[in-house]
């Protein structure tokens, strides 16, 4: 036997007599957190096709790391070991990924691995999502997808010239790096804490929006983790970034640029008109679905509104005058943009397109900005839905998509174009979940039912796409069940893009989504209900217990209970009948 191999069963020994005496002698951060220490335990030939730059590798102590409380995690203090390891794909000149990793005390350490992911068109959240892990024992990493930092986004690596598209930053970007990173960061947590064969290593995923597709991308395709926190995902990726323009487009096309005020009263009065439906007159609207099929916007016609002006500090630099005070009574304009908003898209024939946001949701992509020259509200193209166009679409580099010539028709080419081009790495709604769910992979998936930038039915389509693959030859209500063992889908009353909302400030959010998840997976504590809690405000504290879909909130006993219901009505409304296609879209 080698010396290498005795010291290796040696140690293997010495960490079985630790753990089962629990007289463990304890290893120190600062022993381990060392470069030299780290760089022998790089998981160097666990990728084909990947070289390791070892000595680019930079290793760092943090004591006392103090991170506070987030929608998505509670406030924690860790010392953690924060590594930057460097890989390039061979064959491919100047290529360079960085991971960030950080890791926890090794007394602190509860054999878990977490990536993360990042929102926007970014493919991380810099170090920000990382507590979220080190606080459960996990060592937590981010990906740079090789888009050159941190802070470099997808789409500024995505081409290389006009016309010509970066395939290995855009498959990078889709679902590359975050598989090459699970497959890294879990050998590497393994080698760094000398963990046995035997020893099961519990790997999670936990990220929002652009992060929640990220997640679903590996999902659909691996089985690199036992369980992952998805919420509000943006995938559907073409209809989803396309449907950003719809708003403005409304607005073009019925010629009225309603000024935001006006929005915001329409959002105000639906949200005071549904909010007792749902059995409880609280400020959230825990059932939109009844809303949209007992509240009519028009009530809102001849409504007075007003907003103070305001203006931004980035505007007040740049010298740009401010919004200015905003009074008026509602429209039959504004509400018939309103209206338009929230049946979705459809084409110049009426045929349905996408879906769309959930009434008593704020118009965000509907925002107009004040002209001072001609004093009147003029319609602004959404930038993240510009951006699609011009640059995966278009494949041009250029941010200032105009809505000129545009018609409902060329939102629809605009959509089909992008699904038919990226298909494969951005669509991200392969609805067989096979490899993971055999593995035994978890899913809990979260969205904000008031959520403004990723329709909430968006959630509820894909779940029901997967039900009904997966699940062909069973009844709906056998097939939901059957589903919501391994895969759960929770609406949060109120919520909007992965958090609260500001407008109904009372509404829960599950902030200890990923203990839930760790002892769903490790403990097999199944969440019948999501606890959620209500981050701010006055109710502040206040504990929700979220129901799983397919089954919805309702208050009874004047709101003092809390029940999940099955109400095959509201289930209709969120099924979106997408008849300007002859594909199925799942
Ligand atoms: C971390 O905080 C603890 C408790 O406040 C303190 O005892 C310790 O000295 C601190 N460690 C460092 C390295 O600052
Ligand atoms: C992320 O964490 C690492 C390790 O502590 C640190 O070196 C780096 O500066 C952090 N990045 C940012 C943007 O704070
Ligand atoms: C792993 O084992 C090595 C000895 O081979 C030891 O130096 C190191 O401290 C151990 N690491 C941890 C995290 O316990
Ligand atoms: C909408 O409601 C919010 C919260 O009550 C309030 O701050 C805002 O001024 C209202 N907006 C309008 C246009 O009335
Ligand atoms: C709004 O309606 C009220 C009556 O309800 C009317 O007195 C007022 O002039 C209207 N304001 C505007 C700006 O049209
Ligand atoms: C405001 O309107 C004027 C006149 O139509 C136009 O020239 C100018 O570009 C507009 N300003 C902005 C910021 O769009
Ligand atoms: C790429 O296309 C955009 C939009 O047409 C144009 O503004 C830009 O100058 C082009 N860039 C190059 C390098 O040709
Ligand atoms: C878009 O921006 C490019 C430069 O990036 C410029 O050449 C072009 O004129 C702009 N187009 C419009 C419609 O503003
Ligand atoms: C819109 O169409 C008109 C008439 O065909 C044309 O003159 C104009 O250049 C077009 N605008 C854009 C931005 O394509
Ligand atoms: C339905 O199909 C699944 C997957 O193919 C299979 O495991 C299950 O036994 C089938 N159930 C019935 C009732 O046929
Ligand atoms: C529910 O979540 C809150 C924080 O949002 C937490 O304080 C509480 O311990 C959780 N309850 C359970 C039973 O997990
Ligand atoms: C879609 O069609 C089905 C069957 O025709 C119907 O039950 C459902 O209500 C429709 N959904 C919507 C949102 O219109
Ligand atoms: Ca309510």
């Amino acid at each position: 036997m080698t010396t290498s191999i005795f010291f290796k069963m040696f140690n293997r020994w010495i960490l079985g007599v630790a753990l089962t005496s629990a007289v463990a002698h304890a290893v120190n951060l600062a022993d381990v957190c060392t470069s030299e220490y780290v760089k022998g335990v790089l998981p160097t030939d666990i990728l084909t096709g990947v070289t390791f730059d070892t000595s680019a590798t930079i290793v760092s102590t943090t004591y006392n790391y103090s991170s506070s409380s987030s929608d998505s995690f509670p406030a924690s203090t860790f010392d953690y070991c924060g590594v930057q390891i460097t890989y390039s794909h061979d064959g491919i000149d100047g290529d360079q990924v960085l991971l960030m990793c950080w890791l926890p005390r090794p007394d602190r350490f509860e054999n878990r691995y977490l990536s993360t992911g990042g929102g926007g068109m970014a493919i991380n959240s810099g170090n920000s999502s990382l507590p979220g892990g080190l606080m459960y024992g996990a060592v937590s990493c981010a990906t740079d997808g090789g888009f050159g930092s941190f802070s470099n986004d997808a789409d500024s690596a995505v081409l290389l010239a006009n016309g010509t598209l970066n395939y290995e930053a855009l498959y990078m970007f889709g679902y590359k790096a975050h598989h090459e990173m699970s497959v890294i960061g879990k050998k590497f947590t393994r080698n760094f804490f000398n963990m046995t064969d035997s020893t099961k290593l519990y790997a999670y995923y936990q990220a929002c929006s652009e992060g929640g597709r990220e997640g679903w991308s590996q999902i659909q395709r691996y089985d690199d983790w036992d369980g992952a926190v998805v919420a509000a995902p943006a995938f559907r990726y073409a209809f989803q970034q396309v449907a950003h323009l719809w708003s403005g487009l409304v607005e073009q096309t019925l010629d009225y640029y309603p000024p935001p005020c006006e929005l915001e009263k329409i959002m105000n009065l639906t949200i005071a008109a549904c909010d007792p439906l749902d059995g409880r007159t609280d400020g959230v609207v825990s059932r939109t679905d009844l809303c949209g099929l007992q509240y009519d916007l028009s009530q809102t016609i001849g409504e007075p509104y007003y907003c103070a002006e305001s203006s931004s500090g980035f505007k007040r630099q740049l010298g740009e005058s401010t919004t200015p005070a905003q009074s008026g009574n509602v429209t039959a304009l504004g509400v018939a943009v309103a209206k338009a908003i929230v049946s979705g898209m459809k084409d110049s024939e009426g045929r349905q397109v996408y879906l769309s946001y959930q009434p008593a949701t704020a118009f965000e992509d509907a925002d107009t900005t004040y002209n001072s020259t001609t004093n009147s509200w003029e319609g602004s193209v959404s930038g993240i839905g510009a951006d699609w166009v011009d640059r995966f679409v278009k494949l041009l580099d250029s941010t200032n998509l105009s809505l000129d010539n545009v018609t409902y028709d060329t939102l629809k080419d605009w959509v089909y174009e992008g699904w038919e081009m990226y298909n494969d790495v951005l669509q991200t709604t392969w609805p067989d979940l096979s490899t993971y769910h055999n593995a035994g992979g978890k899913v809990l998936h979260i969205h904000g039912e008031s959520d403004p930038s990723v329709p909430t039915a968006s959630s509820v389509r894909y779940w029901e796409s997967v039900r009904s693959v997966m699940y062909s030859n069973l009844s709906y209500t056998q097939g939901a069940a059957a589903l919501n063992e391994w895969y759960r889908l929770y609406l949060t009353p109120g919520g909007g893009h992965c958090g609260p909302s500001t407008q109904q400030p009372n509404g829960p959010w599950p902030q200890t989504q990923l203990e839930v998840l760790i002892n769903w997976v490790e403990n097999n504590s199944t969440p019948t209900t999501l606890n959620a809690t209500v981050l701010s405000g006055s109710n502040e504290g206040q504990r929700w217990d979220l129901c799983a879909w397919p089954l919805r909130p309702l208050w009874s006993d004047n709101g003092s209970s809390f029940d999940c219901i099955f109400d095959q009505e509201s289930i209709n409304t969120w099924q979106w009948n997408l008849t300007a296609w002859n594909m199925p879209v799942y």
